[in-house]
C-alpha cells in the first residue's frame, strides 16, 4: 500500500458518498461531490461509484442512515473499493461506527477505509507542503484532526499503511502513541512561534511605511498564482489541481501612475475549509487579513461562481477581512461564452473580467488597482517623540488607531489613514525598506 500515492501509477479506488438536505438540493450535493472527486484525484485516489441519500440532517451515529451506511459498505466491499469518502468531516462516534460496520480490523492490511472531506484536504495539504512553516502548520492540522479519531497504539500503526488519508508531512507522522503525540504537539507549536516571529520581523520591516499591501485572495484554483505571474513575472508554480499554493509570496507590482504596492499570492479557500486548517495557518490568514485591499479571483468558468465566492467571503469574514476594500476579477474568461459573462458583469458591475493565462484584460485590472491603490486608507507605523503630543492627538483624530506603544523614544502608533494624511505626517512615518525587488519579500 505504502506504493500508492499521487507519484506512483496504482491509483486508489474510492466510493464517494455526500448527503443532500432535500430533493431540490440535490444537484448541489452533486456538484460538491465532484469537487470531493477532484481532490480525491489531487491525493491519489479515483471515483469508482457515488452514493447520495437525501436527509435532511446526517445521522449522529453513522452520517447515513444506518441502512444507507451497511448499503455503502457492501457496495465498496463488491467494487473492491480501497476507500469509502464522506463529503462532511465525520464525528469521532460515526468514523468508527462506520470503520466497526466496514469489519475494520487494525490488524488486517489492505481493508477499506473510512475518509472525510477533512481528512482528504489534509492529506492534499501535506502533500503540498514545501516551506518548513507550510509543513509545521499542516502536521499541527493532521494531529489535531486525527488525535481524536485514533482508537488505540495498533489503530496508529495501521493508519501508517499508506495511501490517501494517511500521510504525514515529515516522518513524524503518527507513528506516537498519545504522550507522544502531546510532546510533539507542545514542540510544533513552539517551533511555528519561532518560524512566525522570524516571518512577521521580515513582514513589520516593509509592511507598514506606506506601501500599499494587496492580497490575492480566491478559491483554490481560481487562478491566483497565474496572475501573480502574469503581472509580476514571479514564476510561481501554477497547476491545474486544487491547493497547489500553500505558502505566501510577495512581489512588487509595479502601477500604471507609478506607484507600486506589494501584492501576495497565497492558500485558497475552498467549501467547508476544516477549522483545524484555519487554525494552523492562522498566521499566513492573518496577513491576508492585514491587507490595505484584497484582489478577489473568481473561476468565472465554474458551474457556480458564485458559490464560491461565497465561499470565500465566509473566511473572509473568520479571519476578520470582511471590511478590506475588494476588487473582483472574474477569471478565465476565455473559457466562458459572452452570454454567460454578460450575466456576471449585470449582477457585478463593478467586477473585471480577465484572462489570466492568457494576459487579457489586465491593462483594465491594473488601471482599476491603480485608481483603489490612490483611494485606498492605508495601515501604516508612525514614530512620535514624547514632546510632539500634538501630533499623536491630530492622528487619532485624523485616523484611526489600531495600535499604541510607548517606546524608549517616543509613541509609536499604527494608524489606518488616508494617503493625504499620511503624506503630511510622512517625516514621523517609521522607516521601512522599500517594496521588495523582484526576488520578494
Ligand atoms: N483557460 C484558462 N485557464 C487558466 C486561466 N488562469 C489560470 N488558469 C488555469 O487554472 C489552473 C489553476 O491556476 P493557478 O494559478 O494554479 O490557480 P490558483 O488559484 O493559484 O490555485 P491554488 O494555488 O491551487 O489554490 C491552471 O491550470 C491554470 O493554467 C485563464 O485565464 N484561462
Ligand atoms: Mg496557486
Amino acid at each position: 500500500m505504502s506504493d500508492r500515492g499521487p507519484d506512483s501509477d496504482i491509483r486508489e479506488r474510492a466510493v464517494l458518498v455526500g448527503l443532500a438536505p432535500s430533493h431540490a438540493q440535490f444537484e448541489a450535493a452533486e456538484a460538491s461531490l465532484d469537487e470531493l472527486a477532484l481532490l480525491a484525484d489531487t491525493a491519489g485516489a479515483e471515483e469508482v461509484e457515488r452514493v447520495i441519500q437525501v436527509r435532511e440532517t446526517p445521522d449522529t451515529a453513522t452520517y447515513l442512515g444506518k441502512g444507507k451506511a451497511r448499503e455503502v459498505v457492501e457496495l465498496a466491499q463488491a467494487l473492491h473499493a480501497d476507500a469509502i469518502i464522506f463529503d462532511d468531516e465525520l464525528a469521532p462516534a460515526q468514523g468508527r461506527n462506520l470503520e466497526d460496520m466496514a469489519g475494520i480490523n487494525p490488524l488486517a492490511p489492505n481493508q477499506l477505509k473510512i475518509i472525510d472531506r477533512t481528512g482528504l484536504i489534509l492529506d492534499v495539504f501535506s502533500q503540498h507542503a514545501h516551506s518548513a512553516e507550510g509543513k509545521l502548520q499542516v502536521e499541527l492540522a493532521q494531529i489535531n484532526y486525527h488525535t481524536p479519531r485514533l482508537r488505540g497504539w495498533s489503530d496508529v500503526m495501521s493508519r501508517l499503511g499508506g495511501g490517501i488519508g494517511t500521510r504525514g508531512p515529515g516522518e513524524t507522522k503518527l507513528e506516537v502513541d498519545r504522550r507522544r503525540i502531546r510532546r510533539r504537539l507542545t514542540k510544533l507549536r513552539g517551533d511555528l512561534a519561532d518560524v512566525e516571529r522570524t516571518r512577521d520581523l521580515k513582514r513589520k520591516s516593509r509592511v507598514r511605511s506606506g506601501v500599499p499591501q494587496i492580497s490575492l485572495v480566491g478559491y483554490t484554483n481560481s487562478g491566483k498564482s497565474t496572475l501573480l505571474n502574469a503581472l509580476t513575472g514571479a514564476g510561481v508554480l501554477v497547476e491545474d489541481r486544487l491547493f497547489s499554493t500553500l505558502d505566501p509570496t510577495a512581489r512588487r507590482l509595479d502601477l500604471p501612475d507609478g506607484r507600486h504596492a506589494v501584492l501576495t499570492d497565497t492558500v485558497g479557500f475552498v467549501k467547508k475549509l476544516p477549522h483545524t486548517l484555519v487554525e494552523a495557518f492562522r498566521s499566513t490568514l492573518e496577513e491576508t487579513g492585514s491587507s490595505d485591499l484584497l484582489l478577489h479571483v473568481v473561476d468565472a468558468a465554474q458551474p457556480d461562481p458564485e458559490g464560491q465566492m461565497d465561499a470565500v467571503t465566509k473566511v473572509l469574514g473568520e479571519i476578520g477581512a470582511s471590511q478590506i476594500p475588494t476588487i473582483l476579477a472574474f477569471n478565465k474568461r476565455d473559457l466562458v461564452s459572452d452570454a454567460d459573462a454578460a450575466v456576471l458583469a449585470a449582477r457585478h458591475p463593478d467586477a473585471v473580467f480577465i484572462s489570466a493565462a492568457r494576459g487579457d484584460g489586465l491593462d483594465d485590472l491594473l488601471a482599476t488597482l491603480g485608481e483603489r491603490v490612490a483611494a485606498a486608507r492605508l495601515i501604516v507605523d508612525f514614530e512620535i517623540p514624547f514632546d510632539r503630543g500634538d501630533v499623536r492627538s491630530r492622528l487619532h483624530e485624523e485616523g484611526e488607531v489600531l495600535k499604541e506603544t510607548f517606546e524608549s523614544d517616543g509613541y509609536r502608533l499604527q494608524v489606518r489613514t488616508s494617503q493625504d494624511v499620511l503624506a503630511r505626517f510622512s517625516e514621523f512615518l517609521v522607516d521601512g525598506r522599500e517594496a521588495p525587488g523582484p526576488d520578494g519579500v
